[in-house]
């Protein structure tokens, strides 16, 4: 294990994953668990820059956590944990904090999309990077695999290793790499393709939900939003809503888009809308299956969290010691 390197990642608990999510990150994260040392954690910290109702935040962690390991990811080949769990975080947090310029904050898109669409503009999701920085660096994470919407974030966490090694010198701690796949590390909302599929999003009809009901998911991909033309090819461009499509399609099948262009050759969106959204449900009904397993027995999930949460702990507070020495504060052991 010492040998391998390690890989952090994780997920705010905003909503359900949904098949963006499980499209840009957890079927790579599932992938990478063979070969890395891999560190996957449930970002409640993260949700609460959004205002939360508490119960149904304690109810959806145990619920994402589920959906994690229904996914495919295994709590005895990885580390899986709750960020808060880990108290480590939001010290390092509040360290990075110190040594991040407001400017830099300041031109995160994330932030500015986000707090142009709510009225509650908490100084926490503006400094949200500085939380998800320090996720990264306590773990001394070698690779992060997100979507092409963190790659902002992850920049600014590089700049905080050189503006932390400015200030106290090198060696503490490491410089992560971004991996962002290739195919669906952008997928997009069904109504609205120029924007993101998010979890969040006010319009349930934008996202295809992990654990949503057959019928549910057959709707939402049939109305999902297309051009008036008829011809399935792929333009990102001019047919932004069926190249979206087109690309589920593929990361799912693991076939290639021109090859699934030419099955469609002389047929309707409508077709491929129906297989799509076949081929959709039965990569989820396996999935659905250990969730609901899963979630009958709350006492192993809470057992399975302590155990991600002990290992984890050893790393990040290991860092943490690190960190409080060369910055001046005295460690409490
Ligand atoms: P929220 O709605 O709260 O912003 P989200 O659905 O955008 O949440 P996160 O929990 O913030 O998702 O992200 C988890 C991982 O999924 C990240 O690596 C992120 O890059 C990836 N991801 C999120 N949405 C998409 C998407 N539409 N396409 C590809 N990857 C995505
Ligand atoms: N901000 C991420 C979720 C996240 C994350 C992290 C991802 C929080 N901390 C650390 C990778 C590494 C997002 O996808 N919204």
């Amino acid at each position: 294990m010492a040998d391998k390197k390690v890989i952090l990642s994780g997920s705010t608990v905003t909503g359900d994953l949904t098949l963006g999510n499980y499209i840009g990150a957890m079927n790579n994260w599932r992938k990478l668990q063979e070969e890395y040392n891999c560190h996957y954690f449930i970002a409640d910290l993260h949700a609460l820059t959004v205002a939360q109702d508490p119960k149904a935040l304690r109810e959806r962690c145990f619920s994402f956590f589920a959906q994690y390991l229904a996914l495919g990811l295994d709590p005895e080949k990885n580390t899986i944990f709750v960020q808060s769990h880990i108290h480590e975080h939001a010290e390092l947090a509040w360290i990075l904090t110190c040594l991040t310029p407001m400017g830099n904050l300041n031109r995160m898109t994330q932030f500015k999309d986000k707090s142009s669409r709510t009225k509650n503009i908490n100084a926490g999701l503006f400094t949200y990077p500085t939380l998800m920085a320090s996720d990264i660096l306590l773990y001394q994470a070698d690779v992060v695999p997100v979507g092409e919407d963190q790659r902002q974030h992850m920049e600014l966490c590089r700049d905080l290793v050189v503006f932390f090694e400015n200030r106290y010198g090198e060696g503490i701690l490491k410089m992560p790499e971004a991996y962002i796949g290739k195919a669906g590390a952008r997928v997009m909302a069904l109504q609205d393709p120029s924007k993101k599929m998010s979890k969040s999003d006010d319009n349930e009809k934008n996202f295809v939900s992990i654990i949503d009901s057959p019928k549910k998911i057959q709707k939402k991909i049939k109305s999902a939003q297309t051009d008036s033309d008829t011809v399935v090819n792929y333009d990102p461009e001019n047919k932004p809503g069926l190249a979206n499509l087109l690309t589920i399609y593929s990361v799912l099948s693991e076939r290639s888009i021109e090859e699934i262009c030419k099955d469609y050759e002389g047929k309707m969106y409508g077709h491929l809308k129906v297989d799509l959204a076949d081929l959709v449900v039965d990569t989820l009904k396996p999935v659905q299956e250990k969730y609901e397993d899963l979630m009958k027995n709350k006492d192993h999930l809470e057992a399975l969290m302590e155990k991600g949460a002990q290992k984890a702990r050893l790393r990040a507070a290991d860092t943490l010691k690190k960190v409080y020495e060369t910055t001046g504060l005295i460690y409490r052991r």
